[in-house]
């Protein structure tokens, strides 16, 4: 049955394949870009931001053909896909000019948008063709689904004993569950009820830990079922091992565990990772670093979990899928504007060092990445502050909670992020000599002039090294 969903898998990606390389040469070139972040890493305002920002792209400066006035007109078009549902930009957008500003909500479905740029090519093209199109297609989604990518390579038994250890190592969160996990008798007949009350168990303890700042709470649609709420695919939990026969509730829960990877998991990232050309990587690395070194060490292995998945060249399911080669990968540390810009080299370093271990295991044959720090919306401005006679760079902002303003110092970041680092992988349960606090901020009140985007930090070099080669 596995191999005859890989066998049609394969046949209707190389039929894509042909389709998408007919396209290209008759028609205009795509650029799919993935967007990778776990859930309020920034995704959605990411998209937001970039989408803005290229349709009026006044504060581009990064962007060269946005600079060289060669960005002719940027505009939205349908996307080519019918079946899923286009990104609320607009919505999104709304939002943002509300009074009081208000940040887009948290994504509980996918979406898609193509944004076609017209722009002047270079060189010695110019005096001959008129200005090219080049479409950039993008997808949102709930960041919890992103979790469900290294559980296809996971049998029931092998996920159920990582998932119990796992929850072992957060005894202030997992407590209630681990007990009803312990308590359940996994060769007992199949009790519906009792099914569901395990997996509500479950559910509750993931929720726990994802409020607790932890990021890997797979499998991601306990969190975020989008459609499929109270399903049997949903229906489930991990189990002690145990040597139980066909209608036990291990067998029964085993089976559930492979529907939800069969229905779920792999349309998912079939129709949607298999085909990208460039990906960005967004991480909230300072929100990690905020709620402590576990957050940190468990950020860092949830992604590595992540991008080994994607990896090139392997013999993974996804990479066998990947019809073309990921050549550009950028890693961005997310809400930069929570720290004066003399923090940001500090941000970017340790963004980099937080993906290093993945980025040297995953061989990306040759893929450029480049790690940065980015506001995809910047919603301070920098401030300096006396503080117990102290001088701080800090930054000031509308506080979501009380819409006041006030002047935020998140801590100051080391030189050499092993100093943050280190701790984590040890499992320590305290930064010893540093202090972070990061607040949240509203959105700030967009005045626009024509032609310029919402304020942001460093999307243009962003926008530059994803899509400046595409626009020459
Ligand atoms: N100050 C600041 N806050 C940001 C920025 N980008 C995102 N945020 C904050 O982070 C939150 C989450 O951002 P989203 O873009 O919704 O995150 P997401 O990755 O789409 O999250 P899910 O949809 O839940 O997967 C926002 O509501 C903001 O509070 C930014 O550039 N600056
Ligand atoms: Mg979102």
């Amino acid at each position: 049955m596995a191999l005859l969903t890989d066998l049609t898998d394969g046949l209707t990606r190389q039929l894509e394949r042909v389709q998408t390389r007919t396209e290209e040469a008759f028609f205009e070139p795509v650029i799919r870009l993935g967007v990778t972040g776990l859930s309020r890493a920034g995704k959605t305002v990411f998209l937001t931001g970039l989408i803005a920002n290229l349709l009026a792209p006044g504060r581009m400066p990064q962007l060269r053909a946005a600079a060289d006035g060669r960005l002719v007109q940027a505009f939205l078009q349908p996307q080519p896909n019918d079946a899923v549902a286009r990104f609320a930009f607009e919505q999104h957008m709304a939002a943002l000019r509300a009074d009081p500003p208000e940040w887009p909500e948290s994504t509980r479905t996918i979406s898609q948008l193509r944004l076609s740029l017209r722009y002047a090519p270079t060189g010695f093209l110019t005096g001959f063709t008129g200005p090219r199109t080049v479409h950039l297609d993008v997808v949102d989604y709930p960041g919890e689904w992103l979790l469900d990518l290294p559980l296809l390579n996971l049998s029931y038994a092998e996920w159920s004993e990582a998932a119990l250890r796992l929850a072992e190592s957060r005894p202030e969160v997992a407590d209630g569950w681990l007990r009803d996990a312990h308590a359940a008798d996994p060769s007992e007949p199949l009790d519906e009820v009792r099914a569901q009350g395990l997996a509500d168990s479950f559910t509750a303890y993931l929720g726990a830990a994802r409020a607790a700042g932890y990021s890997a709470c797979a499998p991601g649609r306990f969190l975020m079922p989008g459609d499929l709420e109270g399903s049997p695919a949903l229906t489930f939990a991990p189990l002690p091992p145990a040597k139980a026969g066909g209608g036990s509730l291990h067998a029964a829960f085993a089976r559930r565990f492979e529907a939800y990877k069969r229905i779920v998991v792999k349309p998912f990232y079939r129709d949607h990772f298999a085909r990208l050309d460039r990906q960005i990587v967004l991480v909230d690395a300072l929100g990690a670093i905020n709620a402590g070194p576990r957050a940190v060490e468990d950020l860092r292995v949830a992604l590595s979990d992540i991008l080994l998945s994607f990896r090139h060249g392997s013999n993974s399911w996804l990479s066998r899928l990947m019809g073309r080669k990921i050549d550009k990968i950028a890693f961005a540390a997310t809400k930069a504007d929570h720290l004066h810009h003399s923090q940001h080299d500090n941000l970017t370093a340790l963004m980099a060092e937080l993906v290093q271990d993945a980025k040297a295991r995953a061989d990306y044959r040759g893929a450029r990445t480049e790690s940065f720090a980015i506001a995809a919306l910047r919603a301070t401005v920098e401030q300096r502050i006396t503080h117990d006679g102290q001088t701080l760079d800090a930054v000031r902002g509308t506080l979501a909670d009380t819409g006041r303003e006030a002047a935020m110092f998140a801590g100051a970041l080391p030189d050499d992020p092993g100093v943050l680092m280190a701790p984590a992988r040890a499992g320590a349960a305290e930064w010893l000599d540093a202090d972070f606090a990061v607040m949240k901020f509203r959105p700030p009140r967009l005045s626009l002039r024509p032609g310029d985007g919402p304020p942001h930090i460093r999307l243009d070099r962003v926008a530059e090294f994803l899509l400046g080669d595409r626009l020459l």
